[in-house]
This record gives structure tokens, sequence and C-alpha cells, in this order.
């Protein structure tokens, strides 16, 4: 019949690609991005908005390895806010004011080590009542060579030729000045010299370690947050704190409602929205028009059964390549979330016309997701649970899979709860994921995410061919950190 003539849709396992021509070195491959409209990342990847994905330490992690984490949802909106103001002050070149220890001219030298010793500085600006800077005391380990005793008040015992910077110093004139100076920290001060913040030789250093970090236009670190589809207060409170990217956090987003919605939120917010989930050609047209990104994945993800539990879906390769179709003519970056294993499949999702990747899974073991280590059979694992797992929907997240759901409405998951494996750092993880998807560049011959978007090709792999794909015929004896026989 008319009805069974269906087209296929294939996804990760389905295909290869064609190796081709190249010059490309992997290490010299370019792996920025854009990730939505005005949002560039230094590595095409974000993770999952999920609660036991991330939350501020993942996202400052992901942050500072060049790309973004998204903050899940289940935490109430002021939550919301602090997370976000949390990431955007680590890294932050200066220290806002409130963070920066000062003492009073008119403290005993005691007094003053004894704060500075309590919150763990070793100098602070000396400032008046009305937080004049005046001086700047060091602490007590460079304070020998100086007559000075612990009764004197600090007036006699600071520095008071105090250097200081203005408001738009940049890391650069800090550094400077320090050199200059020979001092390692410089208050800084608004026309009238009152204190506004401190920057740090120690903050400065911190910074050059992650050159790789993806960065606003202040230099701090991105941040994105997933709100629900009529979520404008949380939408609101996240672009107020300093949000880069609001993600628009629906299982399907082609749904007339979400989309209104969401278009809403776009116009009151100033950050960048990218909507998602969606899955085709059709829910791509409906929201291209306003979205800053289109993010896909409608059943992919390692803990959904969306497709068991509703019956529909599609196979990532073909959703994230009908997306992108429709995406790419509009220029508008897009985002494939979900099931992705390997570095393999990262990169493929790329050349399926993806800008950026989103796991969950992959990042779950790691120290900076939330949640402890548990230990079973002698091996180590940490919690991974899908957002529509009935454990996350009691926790606060029932909206997404479940429309209206009573409290005390039995709920529909369409998700499960489980362990993975415990993996170490966030950085050595990235890293891995990375290094293969540079190896992939390398094969297709392209020296950036563009170029793979338009020259990779695809080969369709059969199941033997599948087979082949992994190692076979042996028996693994040592773990290869980017493998793992499932
Ligand atoms: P994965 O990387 O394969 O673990 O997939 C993560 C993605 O799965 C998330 O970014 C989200 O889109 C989706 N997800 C999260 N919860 C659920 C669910 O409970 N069905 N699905």
């Amino acid at each position: 019949s008319e009805k069974l003539r269906v087209p296929e849709a294939l996804t990760f396992d389905d295909v290869l690609l064609r190796p081709k021509e190249s010059r490309v070195e992997p290490d010299e491959a370019d792996v920025s991005t854009r990730v939505s409209r005005n949002v560039e990342l230094n590595v095409p990847v974000l993770s999952a908005a999920m609660d036991t994905v991330t939350e501020s330490d993942l996202a400052i992690a992901m942050a500072r390895e060049g790309g973004i984490g998204v903050l899940h949802r289940n935490m109430t909106v002021e939550e919301t806010a602090e997370e976000v103001e949390r990431i955007k002050r680590a890294h932050e070149l200066v220290i806002r004011r409130e963070d920066v220890v000062t003492v009073t001219p008119g403290m005993t030298v005691r007094e003053a080590d004894a704060t500075m010793e309590r919150e763990g500085v070793s100098g602070a600006p000396v400032v008046d009542e009305d937080d004049v800077v005046l001086g700047i005391i060091s602490g007590t380990d460079i304070r020998p060579y100086l007559e000075v005793g612990d009764e004197d008040a600090v007036r006699e015992a600071m520095t008071d030729e105090v250097i200081t910077a203005g408001e738009d110093v940049t890391a650069r004139e800090a550094l400077e000045l320090m050199y200059d100076h020979k001092i390692e920290r410089v208050p800084v001060v608004d026309a009238e010299d009152r204190l506004v913040g401190l920057v740090t030789m120690q903050g400065i250093l911190q910074r050059r370690e992650h050159e790789q970090a993806a960065r606003d236009e202040d230099g701090r670190l991105l941040a994105g947050v997933a709100v629900g589809p009529f979520e404008e207060e949380r939408a609101v409170a996240a672009d107020e704190a300093g949000a880069d990217v609001l993600f628009i956090d629906c299982a399907h987003a082609h749904n007339l409602n979400v989309l209104e919605s969401a278009e809403a939120i776009k116009g009151t917010v100033d950050a960048d929205v990218v909507v998602g989930n969606v899955g085709t050609r059709e829910a791509a047209e409906a929201a291209v028009d306003f979205a800053d990104g289109l993010k896909v994945g409608i059943g992919p993800g390692s803990i959904c059964t969306t497709r068991v539990v509703s019956g529909a879906g599609m196979p990532q390769i073909t959703a994230v390549s009908e997306v992108a179709d429709v995406a790419s003519a509009a220029d508008v970056p897009v985002i494939a979330d979900g099931g992705i294993r390997y570095s393999g499949d990262a990169i493929k999702a790329i050349a399926a016309g993806a800008d950026a990747v989103m796991l969950g899974s992959y990042f779950a073991g790691t120290d900076e997701a939330p949640g402890r280590v548990i230990t079973m059979n002698g091996k180590k694992y940490k919690q991974y649970r899908g957002m529509g797992s009935v454990g996350a929907m009691q926790s606060g997240g029932g909206d997404r899979y479940l429309k209206d759901a009573d409290e005390d409405e039995d709920f529909v998951p369409e998700g499960v709860e489980a362990a993975t494996p415990y993996k170490g750092s966030l950085a050595s993880e990235l890293y891995q994921l990375v290094g293969g998807m540079r190896s992939g560049m390398g094969y297709v011959g392209a020296e950036t995410i563009p170029e793979v978007k338009s020259r990779a090709e695809f080969v369709r792999v059969s199941a033997a061919g599948q087979t082949e794909g992994h190692p076979h015929d042996v028996m693994i004896t040592d773990e290869a950190p980017n493998y793992s026989p499932d």
C-alpha cells in the first residue's frame, strides 16, 4: 500500500565517512564553531542539560576547555540564576568588589593579618568608609623586611603609593603593571578612586592555562541554560544573570504551543535562543525564522525510551541532515543531541550537517558531573538518568516529557535510570572526544568544521561492515581511553 512506501532513515552505525584526499594534519585542524547565531565555541561540544550531567562545576570545566555546558532545569529559578552567576564569576579577570577582601586603615596589623588569613588571601586593599582605596597591605610573608609591629595601625604599615587600574583594564595591561612595579595585585578603581574590583597575578596565570576557553565579550566563561518551553520566568532570570544561550528544552518542539512560547521568550531576552528538539525538515522550517539555533534529537539518547514508549522518533543521522538542509540555508547553527557513544559518531553528526554535538552519557561519569562515585563488583560508576525517567520527573522535570502531569498522577516515563562507568576528569574525556573528531577531519581532508559539513561523504555500512569496524576476533586485554566494547 501507499502507506508502506516509506523512506529510509539512517543512524550512526549505518554510515561511515568516505576517506578522501587530504593534507590536513589532525592537530592542525580548526575545530571552532558556532553554537547559535551569535555565540562561538573553540570546540564543537556541549554537555547535556540533565541533572546527572550539567551543573555549574561541569559547565565551568566545559567552557574552560572551549565548549559549553547547558545547565539542567531540575532546580528553582533562583538556583538557575545562582548557577549562571557561578559560571560567570569563575575566571573573571577582575574579581568583583563584593568578593574582594579589604581592610580599613584604623585596624591593627594583627587584625588585618587575621582577616587575610581567614579569607585565604595574601594581601588586601585598604579602603576608607567611602570605599576609596588608600593603600594596599601585604601578608606576613613579605612583611619582615618592613619594620612593622602587630599593634601598629594598618595606616602605618600599608603601601600608600598604590598602583591601581581603571575599570576597562585588559589582562595585558594588568600584567605590565605587575611586572613594572613588582606587585601581585592591582586594585581596580572608578573615577573617584573607589574600589570596584581586583586583578591578581594568580588569576591571570589561571586564565593563561585555559587559553582555549570559550568566553563572552567580557572575558567570562560561556554559560548555557535549559528552560522549559513555557518557563519565561526562568528564561528572564537566566538572561539577567548573564547566560549566553538559552535552550528551549522540549522532547518535541514541533508542537505549535511550544513554538509560540519559544518565540515569545526569544522576544524578551538578550541571550541567543536555541529551539529543540526537532528531527524533521518540517519542524526545522517551523522554527528557523526566529530560532538562533536548532537542536536535533528525537529518541537517540542512551537513556531514552521515547521510541519504544511512543513509537515515534527519527534515526539521528537522517534527522540531523534533514534539519541541516533547512538551517544552513538560513545560516542557523544545528546541534546534534544524543546517541553519541564514540568520537566517530560525533564527527559523523557534523558531516551530516551539525555545527556542534551534545552529549550526556559521555560526560556523566566524570568527576565534575553531579553525584558521587559508586562501586559495584569492584568497578566504579556514577549515576546517569534520563530527564524523562521516573526519578528525574519526580524531582521536578515532569513537563519535558509529560505535559500537565498532575502531581499525584502516575508518570509515563520516556527514560531510564542507569549507571555509567566512572571516568575521571572532564578535560581528559573531552580531549579524547575532540582528538577523535580531529582524526576524522584528517581522513576527510577538512580543515574546519564548515568544511567537514560541505566536503564529507558517507558510505552505507552493512551488518558485516559494522562488525568489521569494531575490534573483532581478539580478546581485548587493555582498555583504550577512547574505546570500550559496551
Ligand atoms: P546521550 O548522550 O546519548 O546520553 O543523550 C543525551 C540526550 O538525551 C540529552 O541531551 C537529551 O536530549 C536526551 N534525553 C535526556 N533525558 C532523556 C529521557 O529521559 N528520555 N532523553
